[in-house]
This record gives C-alpha cells, sequence and structure tokens, in this order.
C-alpha cells in the first residue's frame, strides 16, 4: 500500500458524539435536519480468520483494521464509517469469537458480545473453505438473539442479520451451497423467534448473484462473497444500506474511522510482525506506541520469551528492519519508527497490561 490510509491525526475523532448532537438539536419549531436521516451500528461477527477485517476494508475502500492469516488478529473493536447521501453506517469490525485460553482471549470475546449488544444489523460471517462447525453455529446463534431482541416493535426483526459467506474465490460451488444451507438450517434450529421461517431453500436461492432470498421469507439474508476479490460484496452493501432505522449521524462527515492513530500505527507493526511470524508467536505479540513525537515514533514490541524476541528482531535485525519499511510506506512521508522489543512474561493473563495495550 503505497499512501497512508485510515484514520484521521489522533484526537481529531474522539469517538461519535450523542445521538442527535452533531450540530444541535433544532430550535422549537424548525425543521429537524436529521428527519429523513437513516444510520445504525452494523456489527461484523465470526470465528477468527474468516476475513471478517478483510470484509470491512472492502466495503469501506480504505484499510482501517489490520488483517492477516493469523487466527484473532483483531484485538478489539474497530469501527469504521460508511457514508452515502442521507446514510451513515457505522461498520464494526470485532475479534474473532472462539474459545479462550488467557485473560486476553477472554477480552476479545467480551468485545464481540458488546458489538452485538443493541446492534442495528449484525453481519455474520463465515468460511466457505471450511464446514460449519461449533464457533460457527456459536456465532450464529449470537447474532439472530442479538438482532432478535430488540428493539421492540421493529418488524421483521430477523430480516437485520446478514449472513456472509466468505471466501467463495477459492471454494467450489458445491461447498458454497453447502455452507449457506448448513447456515440456514442452524438459523432455523437456533429457536429464535421469527428464525423457522428460514429454510435451507432460501439459502440455496441465495447461491445465485448474492443476496437472492426466497420472496416469502421474511428473516435472514444470505451472501456468498470474496472480501478479497470484491465479488459480491456490493450486494451486502445495499442490503445493510436498506435496513438502518432512521436516525441522525454518529460522526462527522469525513469520519473514516474513530481509531486513534498511535493505536494504528502500533497496529501496523503487529501486522508486518503476524505476516512473518510461526507457530505461537502471533498470540504473543503486542505492540504499543511509547513515544509520539512525529514524525518520530516509538513502539514497544511485546513478546513472552526471549526466543521469540530473537524470532521478530531477527538475524542481524533483518526482521525488524523489514517490517519498519513496510509500516513506513503505509504512513505520511518522513514518518521516522523506533521498534524495540521487549520479553514480558504471560502479559496475556494481564488485565492491567491488556488495558493499556489497548485492547
Ligand atoms: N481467498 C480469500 N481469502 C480471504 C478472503 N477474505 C479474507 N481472506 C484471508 O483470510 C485471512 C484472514 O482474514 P482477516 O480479515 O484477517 O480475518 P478476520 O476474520 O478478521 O480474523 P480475526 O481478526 O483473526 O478474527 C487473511 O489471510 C485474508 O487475506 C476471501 O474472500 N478470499
Ligand atoms: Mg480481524
Amino acid at each position: 500500500m503505497a499512501e497512508a490510509h485510515g484514520p484521521p491525526p489522533a484526537g481529531e475523532v474522539d469517538g461519535p458524539p450523542p445521538a442527535g448532537e452533531v450540530d444541535g438539536p433544532p430550535p422549537a419549531g424548525e425543521v429537524d435536519p436529521w428527519a429523513s436521516f437513516r444510520s445504525g451500528f452494523v456489527s461484523v461477527v465470526g470465528r477468527p480468520n474468516v476475513g471478517k477485517s478483510t470484509l470491512v476494508n472492502r466495503i469501506l475502500g480504505t484499510k482501517v483494521t489490520i488483517t492477516s492469516p493469523r487466527p484473532n488478529t483483531t484485538r478489539r473493536s474497530v469501527r469504521g464509517v460508511l457514508h452515502r447521501p442521507g446514510l451513515q453506517a457505522v461498520l464494526v469490525d470485532t475479534p474473532g469469537l472462539h474459545k479462550p485460553r488467557s485473560t486476553l482471549g477472554e477480552r476479545l470475546n467480551d468485545h464481540v458480545a458488546e458489538a452485538l449488544d443493541e446492534v442495528d444489523v449484525a453481519v455474520a460471517v463465515l468460511d466457505a473453505t471450511m464446514a460449519l462447525g461449533p464457533g460457527d453455529r456459536l456465532v450464529l446463534q449470537r447474532a439472530a438473539t442479538s438482532v432478535a431482541e430488540g428493539p421492540p416493535g421493529v418488524p421483521d426483526r430477523l430480516r437485520r442479520l446478514l449472513v456472509v459467506v466468505n471466501k467463495v474465490d477459492v471454494a467450489s460451488p458445491a461447498a458454497v451451497l453447502r455452507q449457506l444451507a448448513a447456515a440456514a438450517s442452524t438459523v432455523a434450529a437456533a429457536g429464535v423467534p421469527g428464525a423457522a421461517a428460514v429454510g435451507p431453500e432460501g439459502a440455496q436461492a441465495a447461491a445465485g448473484a448474492g443476496g437472492a432470498r426466497e420472496p416469502s421469507d421474511p428473516g435472514v439474508e444470505y451472501f456468498p462473497v470474496s472480501a478479497v476479490t470484491g465479488a459480491g460484496v456490493d450486494a451486502v452493501v445495499e442490503a445493510v444500506l436498506a435496513r438502518l432505522p432512521a436516525g441522525p449521524p454518529y460522526f462527522p462527515a469525513d469520519a473514516v474511522t474513530d481509531v486513534p492513530e498511535a493505536f494504528w500505527v502500533a497496529e501496523l507493526v503487529r501486522e508486518q510482525l503476524l505476516a512473518v511470524a510461526r507457530e505461537e508467536l502471533p498470540h504473543a505479540i503486542a505492540c504499543r506506541v511509547t513515544e509520539w513525537e512525529w514524525p518520530r515514533v516509538r513502539v514497544e514490541i511485546l513478546v513472552e520469551r526471549e526466543s521469540q524476541k530473537a524470532m521478530v528482531i531477527g538475524r542481524g535485525g533483518r526482521v525488524l528492519k523489514e517490517v519498519g519499511t513496510s509500516v513506513r510506506r503505509q504512513l505520511p512521508p518522513g514518518a521516522y519508527l523506533e521498534l524495540h522489543v521487549t520479553v514480558e512474561r504471560r502479559w496475556q493473563m494481564r488485565p492491567d497490561r491488556i488495558d493499556q495495550l489497548g485492547y
């Protein structure tokens, strides 16, 4: 990536202003400027490594969240804002829901639960190349329950669940069909009110051009897509936008993400390290900006063992050097990165350390 994508400089976006307060409420008697505006939070959930972050970046057309072939790459919810005339969708990329083996893992799952709380649209992502497993079923169940729970009085609440079968570029059509059908049966079996109307036939209909469903089916829609090639993604975007409820913009018109610049730089460093990492190393790595005197930025890289430190540095510092070069390419010109590797045993078990890292 040749130019800096992603968030604006630190401090410019401090998260969304309270609903309705973007330009202040209209004085009594005046027309509400946001009366016909529609907006909402769209949480993208799924097992680790199914392609959630790749999909979010693809939908936004810019990189706001890091991706890698390693599971549990995303460690906190990242919000990216999709602007359309009269519409604003806040896409929430979440960590992969998994069986936690550390305090960090529990924290990641907590982020998923939070993102599904009071969500406007839930996008459950599955990997077409892997048979539907217990983890996927849990994701579908949680997402279906979440959209079915609220808000009260909204008809067709399950319409707010979109199921995406991703990686169709590397899966056989038969595998894609199987996954769509398995997802639909799971949703139907989830015991969520309204879900029974969705059957495998609805999912089979969806296997054609993106997002088709039975005309009589009031519920969930299914989308075969490739987040990498972009195939089928437009249909997901259309479906998301069509489901946004009435509401004011949550972010200013020029906001792309709520990720602070310092966190973003640390994430870019971690992304490059994940690209070269092996075995147990991905989970052991954490990055944090410890000094920010732009253009000089100091990033601390945490690992859990001396042997991992050696891997991250590489022979003669080769790995660190490559990482620095790749990250600098994605930052504004002139950035000077200082990368320091520190060993800290069991940091993944320490809530205070996890807080400090921003996960
Ligand atoms: N072939 C193919 N690969 C994909 C597709 N989408 C994502 N990937 C790859 O799958 C891997 C995981 O992608 P991510 O977007 O990081 O997955 P994630 O679901 O965000 O993973 P976690 O953050 O770990 O939960 C990366 O190597 C991606 O390049 C796709 O549509 N096709
Ligand atoms: Mg991710």
